[in-house]
């Protein structure tokens, strides 16, 4: 059923195809929810598919270190301070966790970082957005890592093992995220009235940018049925999305602040809410590398990787000389 692409000298893809009772006993243990691990056998689909979106998710949680990353210095008290340098060291140690579950299906850290700089390899979109005041760094953590743990907590039953044990303790430190998140735009909400217009120029910004972190529409997502199928992704695009509009919203309105959205309204009948159209051609160009921040974004992260070559030379050299001691 499925087949492996093979590139030959002549660079014609050739379609091997892959033995039916191995993809037998594969599909046999997804559908028994058992963990594929990883050295158990796997269609190739399946590998690539799992290196696409786990080494996207790693480069995301990393990228993402960088719009937080600028407010460690102009955090408002020594206490916020804290909180956000713990926050943006949780995000590193997401990323490491995730370079190495990728690592486990033959993915080398190399080839991946490669990509990454290179503008070949995807991340999330929302880190191509300004962090233009302190209130945005609440609204990150309540909105964006909001919508990261509504992701990620059904991908704790995803079915390959390493990603699955990842997710359980990155959704363990984005639950820490997202209240420290709220719980600094609850203080400002009740503080002055710059305050108060700060919180809500920071929702009004936000708020689309993280509903489009979930993905394209169900019927415009090319990975979606394959993935579902595959227990890689346990819920659609969509399921998530009006999942996170319905726990939000009355969360906006705790707040005191307003959903950005004219035609937002609770559908009785649905038993959720209804909400306006998103701008899709600006997903669309975001993901294309055209966000505001995005090459911005790419700068800092290629001067980060260069500026950090002395520290892989140098425990390339201990770990060399390490070697030679045992070996003597
Ligand atoms: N941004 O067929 P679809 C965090 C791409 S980090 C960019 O639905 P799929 C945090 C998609 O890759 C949280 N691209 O794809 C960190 C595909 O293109 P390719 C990050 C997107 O994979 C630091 C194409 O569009 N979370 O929270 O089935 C500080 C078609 O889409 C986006 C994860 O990475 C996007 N938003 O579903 C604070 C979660 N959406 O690859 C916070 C893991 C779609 O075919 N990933 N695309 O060229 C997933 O769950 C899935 O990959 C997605 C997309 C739901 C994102």
């Amino acid at each position: 059923m499925y087949t492996t692409e093979l590139q030959k000298s002549d660079s014609k893809p050739v379609a091997i195809k892959e033995p039916q009772e191995l993809i037998d006993a594969f599909e046999a243990r997804v559908a028994a929810d058992a963990f594929i691990e990883p050295k158990d056998w796997m269609p190739d689909a399946y590998r690539r598919t799992l290196i696409r979106q786990i080494s996207q998710h790693a480069h995301s949680e990393i990228v993402g270190m960088l719009p937080e990353g600028n407010w460690i210095t102009r955090a408002p008290s020594l206490k916020r301070k804290t909180i956000l340098l713990a926050k943006v060291q949780d995000e590193a140690g997401h990323g490491l966790y995730l370079y190495s579950a990728a690592e486990t299906l033959g993915a080398s850290r190399e080839e991946m970082i490669d990509a990454l700089h290179s503008g070949k390899a995807k991340y999330s979109t929302i880190f191509n957005y300004p962090t233009l005041t302190w209130a945005d760094i609440g609204a990150i953590g309540w909105l964006v890592d909001g919508a990261a743990i509504m992701n990620q907590v059904p991908l704790q039953r995803t079915s390959y093992g390493p990603y699955a044990r990842a997710m359980v303790r990155v959704c363990k430190e984005e639950s820490f995220h997202q209240r420290q998140g709220y719980d600094a735009l609850i203080v400002m909400s009740n503080g002055t009235d710059e305050q108060k217009a700060m919180v809500q120029d920071a929702i009004d910004r936000w708020w689309w940018p993280a509903i489009m972190m979930f993905g394209p529409p169900d019927d415009n997502s090319p990975n979606s049925a394959q993935s579902i199928r595959w227990r890689i992704k346990r819920e659609t695009n969509d399921e998530l999305r009006q999942k996170f509009i319905d726990a939000t919203v009355p969360q906006v309105h705790l707040l005191g602040m307003k959903v950005p959205d004219p035609d937002l309204k609770w559908n009785e009948e649905r038993g959720h809410y209804d909400y306006g159209a998103l701008d899709w051609d600006e997903f669309y160009a975001v993901v294309r590398g055209e966000g505001p921040t995005a090459k911005e974004r790419m700068e800092a992260r290629r001067k980060a990787w260069d500026d950090g070559a002395w520290v892989r030379e140098a425990a390339d050299a201990h770990e060399a000389r390490r070697r030679l001691k045992a070996a003597a």
